[in-house]
């Protein structure tokens, strides 16, 4: 049997996997773009951040009609990115298609929808009958969408954001891997930020479904073509056929970790990178992330739970207790859309200023 990607050392491990797949079609507009970025803010000598964000995908099949997908609304990495630009880095913000946005995320998939922030001009005696009609953001709104917009209008005008979707694990992978490498030349100044939720299961390309699966047998002259579906494909190579064929048994394999690549050889020397790990047993938190830390020797993880990521993390990072920040309760989501609860955590991350042994 082929041996899996926990045994294979790791630059085996990527040479295995990334022959496996095509590359994304959109990974060399992607790299062009990137370098073209990262020329121009090398110039300048800024401080260029990686910012992963939302979630990866593990498809079913190759034309994909199913696919497995990992938690994550992007408010991390959106709001993240905005505190970055605010701090006078570049951003490369390579997130999940249709996942929250900097600058955006305050209007895009709030409670409320964009629309309930307008509202058709109110006449007025001076208002000549071109302006009636018009649209005009609610004026309770203004003040917030006068500073988001302000600081978007900053960001596009000086080239500062730049962003690139993905949508599976796999184009995450070869994403990540160029988009590393193409940042070399940025040295110390680089950072990676990695906050997308990647996926730990994948099925390879070797076993995957071409087309739908069936959920019912089909007569037997259509059989040919659906014949890699659910029984052979993805029941265990010892397991019996399910009894009722309607049932789809998923046989998933470990996605190979590339954590050590970026560290140990895409990333430049002397870069920054910062892993998240998301758990849901409290009792498993701070020991993954430690175990993350070692497994990979980067320079801090950042440890939170699904259930409170809004309200607080934790910081592992080598040689140092680990330290958690937390946003007091009085500070907790009073927004409408939800995505500020985030802003007190990341206010809080920024450090001294902050709340970060606050424990209410
Ligand atoms: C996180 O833990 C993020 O903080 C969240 C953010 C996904 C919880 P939202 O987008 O949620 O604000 O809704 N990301 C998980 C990072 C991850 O999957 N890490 C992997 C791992 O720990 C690889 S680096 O194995």
């Amino acid at each position: 049997m082929a041996p899996s990607f926990g045994e294979m050392e790791p630059a085996e491990a990527e040479s295995v996997y990334f022959n496996e797949y095509p590359p994304p079609k959109a990974l060399p507009k992607h790299e062009a773009l990137a370098r073209a970025f990262v020329e121009l803010h090398v110039e300048d000598k800024r401080r260029v951040v990686l910012v992963t964000s939302g979630g990866t995908t593990v498809p079913l099949e190759t034309q994909t009609v199913r696919f497995i997908d990992n938690f994550s609304a992007g408010t991390r990495g959106a709001t993240s990115a905005e505190y970055f630009l605010e701090q006078g880095y570049a951003v490369i913000f390579l997130h999940r298609q249709y996942s929250l946005l900097p600058y955006s995320r305050h209007y895009s998939h709030s409670t409320n929808c964009f629309l309930d922030f307008m509202d058709e001009a109110p006449p007025t005696d001076a208002s000549a009958d071109s302006d009636h009609g018009r649209i005009v953001v609610r004026s309770e709104y203004q003040d917030a969408m006068r500073d988001v917009l302000r600081k978007y209008r900053y960001a596009k005008q000086h080239n500062r954001l730049l962003l690139l979707p993905f949508t599976t694990v796999a184009e995450y992978m070869f994403e990540l891997r160029s988009l590393a490498k193409i940042m070399q030349p940025i040295g110390a100044n680089a950072l990676f930020y990695l906050a997308a939720a990647v996926s730990d299961f994948f099925i390879p390309r070797s076993r995957m479904a071409e087309h739908k699966i069936q959920s019912s047998e089909l007569p037997a002259h259509f059989q040919k073509d659906n014949s890699v579906g659910a029984e052979e494909i993805y029941t265990g190579e010892n397991e019996e056929k399910p009894a009722n064929s309607k049932k789809l048994v998923i046989n998933l394999d470990p996605v190979p970790k590339f954590l050590h690549r970026l560290v140990d050889g895409w990333a430049p020397e002397g870069s920054m990178v910062v892993s998240f790990k998301l758990e849901t047993d409290p009792s498993l938190l701070v020991y993954k992330a430690q175990t993350a830390l070692q497994r990979y020797s980067h320079h801090l993880v950042i440890g939170n739970l699904l259930s409170t990521r809004k309200w607080e993390v934790v910081f592992i990072s080598p040689d140092q207790p680990e330290r958690w920040i937390r946003v007091p309760k009085s500070r907790r989501s009073k927004s409408i859309s939800g995505v500020e609860d985030q802003v007190g955590l990341a206010e809080a991350m920024k450090g001294e200023k902050g709340p970060d042994t606050q424990t209410d």
